[in-house]
């Protein structure tokens, strides 16, 4: 396994938008463990292929106590959306910054797991706010662009600013 480098915003790779996994392969079982562990050393609940530099429809997950329940999503499609519900998001490619979001409260997503077999999902609370998150990403979109301008921009200039320091 290997851990892969997570891209930052304003990177603009980050605005590619995913093209769909033809064929669940070996390959893309690879990107999946890799992905994994990524998540893992950077303390993430979630991670789309996108923020890895791989603008393949692949997503990660684990919402877990015990960080020991990873759920896959590859072609992820959004069957129903129920509700809406606000919530401090955060996101890796974004470090340090914590913000409210509003989505949908409960949806039902069908997607291929690991094997490439079909299965379709029902979620809500954290698990439902973070595959939307996720989903977006693989559109190109960071949760920040739900934000206001003021703030888009006061983010921007603070992880160019850090960026700058830590090379
Ligand atoms: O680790 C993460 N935590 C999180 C918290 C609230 C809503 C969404 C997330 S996803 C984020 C990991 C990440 O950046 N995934 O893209
Ligand atoms: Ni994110």
């Amino acid at each position: 396994m290997a851990l892969l480098p997570i891209l930052h915003y304003p990177d603009p790779r980050l605005h590619t938008r995913a093209t769909p996994v033809g064929n669940v392969d070996d390959e893309i079982r690879r990107l999946v463990d890799d992905m994994a562990q990524t998540m893992r050393a950077a303390v993430g609940i979630g991670l789309a292929a996108t923020q890895v530099n791989v603008h393949k429809r692949v997503i990660v997950l684990d919402v877990s106590e015990d960080q020991q329940h990873l759920q896959v999503f590859i072609n992820p499609r959004l069957v129903s959306s129920e509700g809406s519900v606000e919530r401090e998001e955060g996101c890796l490619s974004v470090p340090g910054i914590y913000d409210q979001v509003t989505r949908a409260e409960s949806i039902v997503v069908e997607a291929l797991d690991r094997d490439g077999k079909l299965f379709t999902l029902r979620a809500e609370g954290l698990l439902a706010t973070c595959i939307q998150h996720e989903m977006d990403h693989l559109e190109g979109k960071v949760f920040v662009e739900y934000l206001s301008q003021l703030k888009q921009n006061r983010i921007k200039n603070k992880l160019r600013k850090r960026a700058r320091e830590t090379l």
